[in-house]
This record gives structure tokens, sequence and C-alpha cells, in this order.
């Protein structure tokens, strides 16, 4: 059940530096993943709002933080993509260090959602950036995308894999299979995101 109206949610900023990020101490769900792996998809998917978050076919398109705003005690970011090989070199390393800093030092992130291609999950990258997570005790949200490119017992069968990946971690890390396609998952996701919300 959720408490909130994600249909309600609104788009708030985008920032391209650390010193624009909002200064306002409200809570923070976050999601983070390569470029492409349907970060933007499941946004609007969640929130049932299609158009909140800009999508892309050409990947590594969207290098600012994006901002969101589902209730008045929690932000949804919408983090930059990581891993897109034809980003430029200084582009790509100045995306690198905010991402890291915001997931390493921002203090109203409470929660971070992780979007991974179910087909390819945790590439190097999303574990450097889960590890990040872990140092900090933030929660962690695998959100395995794209399901409907894989056979039931495949996906099936990836999330197993990627849970006992993580059995020492279960306290803080879960793992769910989603698909923006099919709207596969999104009461789960949002019972996730929902449990952040601090009634007044
Ligand atoms: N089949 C399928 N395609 C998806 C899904 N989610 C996203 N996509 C597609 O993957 C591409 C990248 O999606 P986007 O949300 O922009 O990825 P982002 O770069 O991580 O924000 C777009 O062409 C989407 O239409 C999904 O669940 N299933
Ligand atoms: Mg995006």
């Amino acid at each position: 059940m959720t408490i909130c109206d994600f249909h309600k949610t609104l788009f708030i900023k985008s920032a391209a530096e650390w010193e624009h990020l909002p200064n306002n101490p409200i809570i923070e769900i976050a999601f983070a993943g390569r470029s492409n792996a349907g970060k933007s998809s499941a946004i609007n998917t969640i929130t049932g709002l299609s158009k909140l978050a800009k999508t892309s076919k050409m990947p590594g398109r969207t290098q600012l933080i994006n901002y969101f705003k589902l209730h008045e005690s929690l932000y949804l970011v919408d983090l930059p993509g990581y891993g897109y090989a034809k980003v430029p070199e200084a582009v790509r390393e100045r995306v690198q260090r905010m991402l890291g800093r915001y997931i390493l030092e921002r203090a109203a992130l409470y929660g971070l959602v992780v979007v991974m291609d179910s087909r390819h999950p945790l590439k190097e990258n999303d574990r450097i950036v889960i590890d990040w997570a872990l140092e900090r005790d933030i929660a962690v949200h695998l959100l395995l995308t794209k399901a409907d490119k894989l056979s039931h017992q495949q996906a099936q069968e990836t999330k197993r894999a990627v849970e006992k990946t993580f059995v020492e971690h279960r306290d803080q890390i879960s793992v769910q299979l989603f698909s923006s396609l099919k709207k596969q998952g999104v009461e789960e996701a949002r019972a996730w995101i929902a449990q952040w919300i601090k009634e007044p």
C-alpha cells in the first residue's frame, strides 16, 4: 500500500554542479545506473507520468542531476548514467566525480535504487556504486529492469543470482524484477520508495 500519490510528482530542477543541489533538508531517494539501463523510464513508470523524466535511445545524454518532488518530505533524484564509452573523457570524469560525491557525501540521501538491465546486471561500475552506498549504510534497492527481454525462468534465475551475491547484506540490499514496457514490478518499487516518506 502506498501512502502518497505518485501521479502528483513534480519536476523541480536540473543541477550540473554540486553547488546547485537543493539545500532544503528533504529525504532523497536516488536512481543510479549505467546509461541506457532504463533509469528515466523506471521513474516515469513508477510515477505513472510518461513524460516526467526524459528518456532516450541515445545513451549518455543525461549529465545532469534531475530532481523530482514526490511528497513534501521526499525527492526522487535521477542521477547521470555511467559507463558510456562514447562520452568525451573529460565529461565522463566530471560525471563520475559528481556521482561519487553525491552517493558518498549527500546528507539527504537515504536510499539508492540501482537500475540495471536484467540481461547484464552487476557490471563493474554498478558494483562500485553499490559499494559506496554500503560504505555509508544507505539502503540499496536493485531494480532489474527490461525483464520483458528475458523468459520468466531466466528472469527468476537472474534475480536469485543477484540476491545470492549480496546474501550477507540482505538487510541493506533488496532485489526486484521490473519492466517499464510491461509495467511489471511497479507496486513493489513504489512500496520500497514509500517506506521513506515521513508523515507530518
Ligand atoms: N524493452 C524494454 N525497454 C526499456 C525498458 N526500460 C527502458 N527501455 C528502453 O531503454 C532505452 C533507455 O531508457 P532510459 O530510461 O532513457 O535509460 P536511462 O539512460 O537509464 O535513463 C529507451 O529506448 C527505453 O525505451 C523496459 O523495461 N523494457
Ligand atoms: Mg535517463
